[in-house]
């Protein structure tokens, strides 16, 4: 059967032929057609996470507060969110960087209906201030952000966020333990493959995100949420070499 064309439109292609040079990764309007079914298919739990952060936002969100989804990409965080808060006078604000992301994700968004209000801005989340949270999530952005900045973006999440607050915070990590690093990393591989991706979409895809996100070890995210300023930090999820983490101020 042939597939139709939006599923044509709809499905991960951009590695599939061979590059003559890999360009480094971008968040542009090619990988926004595609985001979805390419965040599934290569990112181990990703659907148990969304649905986690909605189920922790039902916990978490206090009245008259705000909520930040930052890295938004096309606002599924927000949208599980937006699905499980039954609070009164909080709102949601998600934010990327993305031009393309950005408008993709104001689409989503108005395309679910919602009592909590959402706004999506474009914007540098290093240049955001956060007050006033009950929750924050970073699911899979700091991973993007420059290694020498990720403190200061910590600590400004942490001071914004009031007491009993949560920020939830997923990540692609590396492990200390060199065996250790190889057996997740061919583990998730066969993940990808498992799900359509052939040797070159894997290899071509690993060359692309080399100068573009770059792992920390469980023990770096750790120290720096409790340096931070978190009071409780603890893995809550891990498959291969995907974590999530909460941490509650
Ligand atoms: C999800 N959270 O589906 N400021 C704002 N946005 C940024 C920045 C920055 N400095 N750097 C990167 N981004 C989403 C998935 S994707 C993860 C997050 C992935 C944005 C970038 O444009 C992209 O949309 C997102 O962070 C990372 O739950 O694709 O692996």
């Amino acid at each position: 059967m042939q597939p139709s064309d939006t599923d044509l439109t709809n499905t991960d292609l951009i590695y599939s032929n061979p590059q003559a040079q890999v360009k480094d990764f971008a968040f542009d309007a090619q990988v926004v057609e595609v985001f979805p079914d390419m965040i599934t298919r290569s990112v181990p739990g990703y659907n148990t996470i969304i649905d986690t952060i909605g189920r922790l936002s039902q916990r978490f969100v206090q009245e008259n507060t705000l909520i930040f989804d930052l890295g938004c990409s096309l606002g599924a965080a927000t949208i599980a969110m937006r699905k499980a808060i039954t609070t009164k006078d909080c709102k949601i604000i998600s934010i990327d960087n993305s031009p393309a992301m950005v408008e993709r994700c104001k689409m989503h968004i108005n395309a679910f209906k919602g009592d909590t209000e959402v706004e999506v801005i474009e914007a540098n989340i290093e240049t955001v201030k956060i007050e006033n949270a009950s929750m924050v999530v970073l699911n899979f952005t700091l991973q993007f952000i420059d290694k020498t900045r990720r403190q200061d973006l910590l600590n400004n999440i942490a001071s914004g966020i009031n007491t009993g607050g949560i920020l939830v915070i997923s990540e692609k990590i590396s492990h200390g333990d060199a065996v250790i690093n190889e057996h997740l990393t061919d583990l998730h591989h066969d993940f990808k493959k498992a799900n359509g991706y052939s040797e070159l979409e894997v290899a071509q895809k690993r060359t692309a995100l080399e100068n573009v996100m770059r792992t920390d070890s469980i023990e770096q995210h750790v120290a720096r949420l409790t340096k931070a300023g978190f009071s409780h930090v603890s893995p809550w999820f891990q498959c291969f070499n995907f974590i999530s983490f909460i941490a509650i101020k």
